[in-house]
């Protein structure tokens, strides 16, 4: 398994991401990845399945400290102290002293940005989480978070697929060390059928879905992306035998365009 390295964090290249697994199926889901080798879990608060991710960690038998948990905080609990009470609760949930990397899930305006992030930070020196970062913030959002954290922030989860052009938000998190970890990494399913991502695979003997999660592991992105289906998790992580040349890199990223967004919400900020 690589790592994409930011700061002192090392996040595990390929993840599961858990948004809209609920009950028996994201624990069964998260044991199968654990015992096939993943070694990276997403969740959230708002996600509701931070108890069965638990469950699904400890049915797995592999040791709490081989994996990479991360959770996010939702908007909600954006005051310092809502933040911290509703980390306890989190970790209650998952049943773990702490996680491995703690995010703010979408900028919220209706709270000072210091303040938060001066919560998410003391959420760290309790040891309530190894890590701190970000998620869905833009580029003027990530400028405003770096200067105001008291702590290093490790990096942004985005949406991001070949459909999504996120060059800006790359060069902002490599301009200040962070991370990127892109979530529907697949696109939702939607590269299925995509002739370019079919025939770069045809080349290498690899699915539309494999060629897409390497081209995001060779820009050195950590992918999570979702699935309940078993075959689909052996799948994803079959992609470190591979490697696509430059070109094949530049003509996937040629795909992007201006509708590639497939998740956005009232609340979401202004896009770059
Ligand atoms: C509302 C959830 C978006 C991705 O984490």
């Amino acid at each position: 398994m690589l790592f994409v390295e930011a700061k002192s964090a090392r996040i595990p290249a390929l993840g599961l991401g858990t948004w809209e697994l609920d009950g028996r199926t994201c624990a069964r889901v998260v044991e199968q990845a654990l015992r096939l080798g993943y070694r990276h879990i997403d969740t959230a608060q708002v996600y509701d399945n931070e108890r069965e991710v638990g469950d699904g960690l400890r049915s797995s038998g592999v040791r709490r400290d081989d994996v990479f948990v991360t959770t996010k905080v939702w908007t909600n609990h954006f005051a310092p102290h809502d933040l911290e009470r509703s980390v306890k609760e989190s970790l209650v949930r998952l049943r773990l002293p702490h996680v491995d990397l703690l995010l703010l899930h979408w900028p919220n305006p209706h709270v000072p940005l210091a303040e938060t992030l001066g919560a998410l930070a003391h959420a760290k020196r309790l040891g309530l989480t190894r890590h701190v970062g970000l998620s869905n913030f833009t580029v003027a959002l990530i400028e405003e978070a770096v200067a105001a954290s008291p702590e290093p922030l490790v990096c942004d989860q985005v949406e991001y697929h070949p459909y999504l052009d996120q060059s800006k938000v790359r060069a902002a998190c490599e301009r200040h060390g962070l991370a990127l970890v892109a979530y529907s990494p697949i696109a939702k399913g939607r590269i299925k059928h995509d002739e370019t991502l079919v025939g770069i695979g045809r080349a290498h003997g690899k699915t539309p879905a494999q060629v897409c999660l390497r081209w995001l592991v060779q820009q050195n992105v950590a992918a999570i992306p979702r699935t309940s289906r078993i075959e689909r998790l052996s799948e994803n992580i079959e992609i470190f035998d591979f490697e696509l040349s430059q070109e094949e890199m530049s003509r996937i990223s040629a795909l992007a365009h201006p509708k590639g967004r497939l998740t956005d919400f009232g609340f979401a900020p202004k896009w770059d």
